[in-house]
């Protein structure tokens, strides 16, 4: 990927010729069809409260994602809605287990491919840029159950024929590929990002870390692959970015959120760079952990990526101080709670300005384009009756876009090369951290209630029509 052109916009003027808007889903979270077309089960299915409780044996009734919002059905009236919005960008992924059903097998399942062929054409009806996540928390669970998941080196294997399988059948279709989504989140949620099942109180700093660096590896495999069966492709790694702010001016704590932060940095250091940052390799060391990292490892590690996607939600806090670092409600990110932000209803904190942080951050430290591939906010809706029909008046929703959006255009002002924007969970679906269908993110209302009641219609809300004008004014109606 070519730098952005010298010729930077200053503040207030639009988004740069070129710069994408879109949004972004997972097909864990939107598919459903869990069992059709030869698909095997993925970590996933046997995730019926998101990270709240341990896995089952095996898929269960109540486990919302089994059909989540049917996406693989009515995928054509889907996409019709996003072009309806006037999508650039459309980021989905590719269910794995559809592909190869347990994970470990020679040859890929047709019937899969077959159904992401279908979405392609129908995106490329639109004139959609399709933008694939290659692994979004949704590892066959036979190669958790059978491997040890991530902390198992096979699995780079297994996932590099499955890279292949992609770039060969798509690479000439699909510009923008997105290795593992989140690939810090392991560190968090080693079953669902990792497949690895023992839970993270019990696993052990050694084996979590090699699961760390089989994933690093493999992505790095990625984009080695794809520079030679797909030479038009562009692969990005995708981090969960956070800041991290000290809670008080206290140096200690200064140095304490720098150090938690440098845990997050170590991923895309890898990825852009091509090696491991000295701060990670002696904090292993210090706390005795001893990566094995072969020769062709580190060869395979310097094929850096072409440019950095994120997702972004909340900042948190950091503090020195044991007593003062309590975690704050909000699940799946923790963090220490910043008194000066104001949270949403499931306890991650808003912060608009935190996303300019990044973007500068991000921008600075890796001198690679940017893309923001998920953001967003999960919020309780309400259908009401209006002159129009029913629709969901969700002002906080638009509020919360437009903010974002806005410190996005100032971070692109002051000089950072963002190349689009895509808002997570564009329709409604099921959330990954609690799987319920009332933490809703989407511009598209679902007719589908946390007990798996609803016809399953679809509905445009008051925000469908903002970002409709959002992206006709290429931005320009963002203040
Ligand atoms: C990110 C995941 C997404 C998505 C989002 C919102 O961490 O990449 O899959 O779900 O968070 O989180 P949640 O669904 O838990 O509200």
């Amino acid at each position: 990927m070519t730098p952005a052109s010298i010729s930077r916009p200053l503040v207030g003027d639009p988004f740069p010729e070129g710069f994408l808007f879109g949004g972004a889903t997972a097909a864990n979270q939107i598919e459903g069809a869990y069992d059709v077309g030869g698909k095997g089960l993925s970590v996933q299915d046997v995730l019926p409260e998101g990270d709240q409780s341990p896995p089952t044996e095996g898929p269960t009734a109540g486990n919302l994602k089994l059909d989540a919002i049917d996406h693989f059905h009515r995928y054509r009236e889907d996409i019709a809605l996003f072009a309806e919005m006037g999508f650039t960008v459309y980021r989905f992924s590719i269910a794995w287990s559809r592909i190869f059903p347990r994970g470990d097998e020679e040859e890929p399942n047709e019937a899969g491919l077959d159904f992401y062929a279908r979405v392609l054409d129908e995106l490329e009806r639109h004139g959609i840029e399709p933008m694939v996540t290659i692994s979004h928390y949704e590892t066959p669970l036979h190669l958790a159950r059978g491997y040890g998941g991530w902390g198992s080196r096979q699995l780079i294997g297994f996932f590099e024929r499955y890279c292949r399988v992609l770039f060969e059948r798509f690479g000439h279709r699909v510009r923008y590929w997105l290795t593992f989504n989140e690939i810090n989140a392991v560190l968090e949620q080693p079953f669902m990002a990792g497949a690895i099942e023992t839970p993270l109180e019990e696993l052990d700093q050694q084996t979590l870390y090699q699961a760390v660096h089989h994933q690093l590896v493999a992505s790095a495999r990625a984009t080695r692959l794809a520079r030679e069966v797909a030479p038009n492709a562009q692969v990005g790694c995708m981090l969960l970015a956070m800041p991290i702010y000290p809670l008080t001016p206290d140096p200690a704590d200064v140095l304490a959120a720098q150090q938690a932060e440098q845990i997050n940095y170590a991923f895309g250091d890898v990825h852009c760079r091509g090696y491991y940052p000295q701060y990670l390799v002696n904090r292993l060391r210090r706390d005795g952990v001893e990566l094995e990292i072969t020769e062709q490892d580190r060869i395979d590690l310097r094929h850096t990526v072409d440019f950095v996607s994120f997702s972004y939600y909340i900042s948190v806090c950091e503090t020195a101080d044991p007593e003062r670092r309590v975690r704050g409600e909000g699940n799946f990110l923790g963090g220490v709670p910043n008194p000066a932000l104001a949270a949403s209803e499931w306890g991650w904190q808003i912060d608009p300005v935190g996303l300019r942080v990044v973007l500068n951050a991000y921008w600075d430290r890796w001198q690679k384009p940017l893309f923001i591939v998920e953001n967003g906010v999960g919020a309780v809706d309400t259908v009401v009756q209006t002159d129009e029909g029913p629709t969901v008046l969700d002002d906080d929703r638009i509020d919360f876009l437009h903010d974002h959006l806005s410190q996005a255009r100032k971070a692109i002002a002051d000089g950072v090369d963002l190349r689009g924007f895509a808002a997570w969970g564009c329709i409604d679906l099921v959330s990954a951290s609690t799987a319920q269908m009332s933490k809703r993110y989407g511009f598209i209302h679902v007719d589908r209630a946390d007990d798996g009641t609803g016809t399953m219609r679809r509905l445009r809300k008051k925000s469908f029509h903002w970002y409709r004008e959002v992206i006709a004014s290429h931005g320009a109606v963002i203040g």
